[in-house]
């Protein structure tokens, strides 16, 4: 069997097999471009085939271009030339898809004659995720197979597809669960049709008959996104109806190659990369995770019922454990509503709504968490309560199960000294709606074992989730720097701005909701709360909470609520100008830079300070909990990455001056951003594959 690198041919009779073999996931690197134009040139002029299947793994068809590969010089055989040789083969070729294809990996598929999918296959174009636009024909060829409308959606949006939805849309020819690649075999000798893809114009005509409709398309796509790179697939697809395939693609290439050496695109890639590093704890080798059949949370409110679905949806059985009947049974009716709405919706087949649900059950008192391998505690964020529900845990939970606290800022090694097994406790940060947020602090404490660290790390990956071990502290990473932006944002209503100005710089920015509406939405009691339990003050929030504005639950807050709907209200500014006054603050119009840097470049500075005492281990681990858990727009890449684009020393001078104005002492650079800064460094030098 001919072997050309990472790729394999193999004779079916009259058929070649091509088989991509790139681990993990057959990303288009340099070598398996080379390989794939080496088969096929072994291939072009041998008579006695008749066709060819292109195959992957089971794990993927290809993940696409090798994305560590951008923003260096891009060798050839380049993609776009492996496109055009499988094109232009004597002999119909085949792509046999299970797994993922996507990006340059769907590209390649799209390159051949036809394409045969198995029912695990998932493709897709997500190169919008990157900040970049497909390069390799994408947006020329999805259009001519799929129509614009449906090759919109996925470009816009990059969100994949499965097998069945590809064939209803035309982008595969065949669903099959038959053998792989068998079955794409037997298919390829019944092709005659060798037109390529690229030739094939009819589905475009509904756009070049109707100028509007790209753009009706296009608007509700574009809203999501502030960035530059949804912007250009549209103008890409636009030109794909306009203009013939070869000046289409040509203007493709163009707009690609504007961006990925863009900073938007740079912050997606460091983001991706820095997900997935984040969730490699830095533990002694060879620690070994736990074994976890079965679950227990302590708790049935939003967070805890929350939490329930996340092991039932990952297929583990859980207990779900309360005090009171009525408190349970609340609880237990809204996960089954929260399951009876995702069915609904389709998001999932009632099959597996009743199978989750299922796997959920309700029980009075702790002694539920006797069998449990894992308990997550969620029960009210008060330490007392806390210390005696662990205490409680000690006793009865059995030896080598993980004690878990959801606590979102309380001490965990006050909370493990409850238990006579320290060793075994440790934070998991879920974050609300907690079935559906992706971000999990898992917090170590002092004590906490490794193998109990490595179980959670492993918990959160098992769970779909983005899981970051950090160390203890107030607030552990997320909590402790949004804490610096809060105050800031409080500092700036008695300086003179108004909640509108300041939400307003933050929408801007590319948060989806400004501080104030935030407050508003979770109810600034909540706040009040934590201020009043650590003897903290915040003259405009407290005054609000006083004047019982506590933010749509009342129907006002730092705005004047009906239903969603909000407006400022006049009220506000006079209770704002009031504390001002009180504190001798002459107020004065601030202009939307000013406010985003002070809102910002606290959190960067408190960022530097968990660096420096290693609550985080690496700069991305701070971009990843902000992407994931706090909605930082990812063409910003994350707080750390955003603040080596801007330059340390630019924020250690705007800092100085901030901690000149105010005197406040969190404002003064922290010692690692000040020494990074006079080194003229960043917080990561640039990694290999962020570059
Ligand atoms: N390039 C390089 N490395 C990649 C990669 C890629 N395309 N995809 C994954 N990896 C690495 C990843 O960093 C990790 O490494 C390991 O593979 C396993 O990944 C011209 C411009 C495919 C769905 O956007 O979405 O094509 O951490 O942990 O959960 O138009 O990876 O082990 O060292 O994520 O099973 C478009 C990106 C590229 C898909 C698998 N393609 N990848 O998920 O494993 S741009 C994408 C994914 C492009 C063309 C353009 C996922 C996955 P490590 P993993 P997974």
């Amino acid at each position: 069997m001919p072997e050309y690198g990472p790729v394999t041919v193999e004779r079916d009779g009259d058929v070649a097999v091509v088989t991509m073999n790139n681990p993990p996931v057959n990303a288009l690197g340099l070598a398996l471009r080379q390989g794939l134009m080496a088969a096929l040139d072994s291939l072009r002029g041998d008579a006695s085939v008749k066709a060819i299947v292109l195959a992957g793994t089971a794990r993927a068809f290809s993940g696409g271009a090798d994305i560590t590969e951008f923003g260096g010089a891009m060798q050839d055989p380049n993609l776009r030339q492996v496109i055009s040789a499988i094109e232009d083969m004597p002999v119909p070729v085949v792509a046999a898809m299970q797994g993922v294809a996507l990006g340059g990996g769907l590209e390649l598929a799209l390159g051949c004659h036809a394409r045969v999918a198995w029912p695990t296959a998932k493709m897709g174009l997500p190169e919008v995720k990157l900040g970049l636009l497909p390069g390799a024909g994408g947006t020329q060829r999805l259009p001519r197979v799929a129509g614009v409308e449906k090759a919109l959606s996925m470009i816009v949006t990059g969100t994949p597809i499965g097998a069945a939805d590809a064939q209803a849309a035309g982008v595969v020819d065949l669903v099959t669960d038959g053998p792989y690649p068998g079955a794409a075999v037997a298919y390829a000798r019944t092709v005659t049709d060798r037109r390529r893809v690229r030739d094939r114009e009819d589905k475009l005509e509904p756009a070049r008959t109707d100028p509007g409709l790209i753009d009706r398309i296009a608007a509700p796509l574009l809203k999501a996104s502030g960035a530059q790179a949804p912007r250009a697939c549209v103008e890409s697809v636009r030109a794909a109806v306009q203009m013939p395939f070869d000046e289409g693609a040509a203007n493709e290439r163009r707009l690609f190659e504007g961006l990925v050496v863009g900073d938007e695109s740079r912050a997606q890639r460091h983001a991706f990369f820095a997900e997935r590093e984040a969730q490699k704890a830095k533990l002694p080798p060879g620690t070994e995770p736990r074994p976890v059949q079965r679950a227990a949370v302590i708790g049935a409110g939003t967070m805890g019922g929350g939490i329930a679905m996340c092991f039932a949806n990952a297929g583990i059985p859980v207990t779900v454990i309360e005090t009171e009947q009525a408190a349970l049974d609340r609880g237990m009716a809204r996960i089954a509503e929260l399951y009876a709405t995702s069915a609904k919706r389709g998001s999932i087949t009632q099959q597996q709504a009743d199978e989750r649900r299922g796997r959920i059950q309700g029980q009075l008192g702790l002694e539920g968490v006797r069998d449990a391998d894992i308990v997550v505690e969620a029960v009210f964020e008060e330490m007392g309560i806390k210390k005696q529900v662990f205490a409680e845990l000690d006793r009865l939970a059995k030896p080598g199960a993980v004690l878990a606290t959801n606590t979102s800022y309380l001490d965990i090694d006050e909370i493990a000294a409850a238990t006579s097994r320290p060793g075994d406790v440790l934070g998991m940060h879920f974050f609300s709606p907690a079935n559906v947020m992706k971000l999990l602090e898992v917090v170590r404490g002092r004590n906490t074992s490794p193998a109990v660290i490595a179980t959670a790390a492993d918990m959160g990956r098992k769970l779909s989730k983005v899981g970051v071990v950090v160390g203890n502290c107030f607030g552990f990473v997320g909590n402790r720097m949004l804490a610096r932006r809060t105050d800031a944002a409080e500092r700036l209503l008695l300086d003179g701005a108004s909640p509108q100005e300041v939400d307003a710089a933050l929408t801007a920015f590319g948060f989806r909701m400004g501080p104030f509406a935030m407050s508003d939405l979770a109810g600034l009691d909540i706040g009040m709360r934590i201020r009043k339990a650590f003897g903290k003050r915040a003259p405009v929030a407290d005054a609000l909470c006083d004047a019982g504005r506590y933010g749509q639950k009342t129907g006002r807050g730092y705005y004047l609520y009906e239903g969603r709907a909000s407006t400022p209200d006049l009220a506000v500014d006079a209770i704002i100008a009031a504390e001002s006054a009180k504190l001798g603050i002459t107020r004065r119009h601030i202009g939307a830079e000013e406010i985003t840097e002070r809102l910002i470049y606290p959190m960067i500075n408190e960022g530097a300070r968990i660096l420096e005492e290693g609550i985080a281990e690496r700069p991305g681990d701070i971009d990843a909990i902000w992407l994931h858990g706090y909605n930082w727009p990812a063409w910003r890449g994350g707080p750390m990455f955003y603040a080596d684009l801007v330059g340390l020393s630019r924020i250690r001078d705007r800092l100085q001056d901030f901690h000149a104005a105010t005197g406040d002492e969190a404002l003064r650079p922290a010692p690692l951003l000040a020494r990074l800064a006079d080194a003229g460094q960043g917080f990561s030098t640039p990694t290999k594959k962020a570059a």
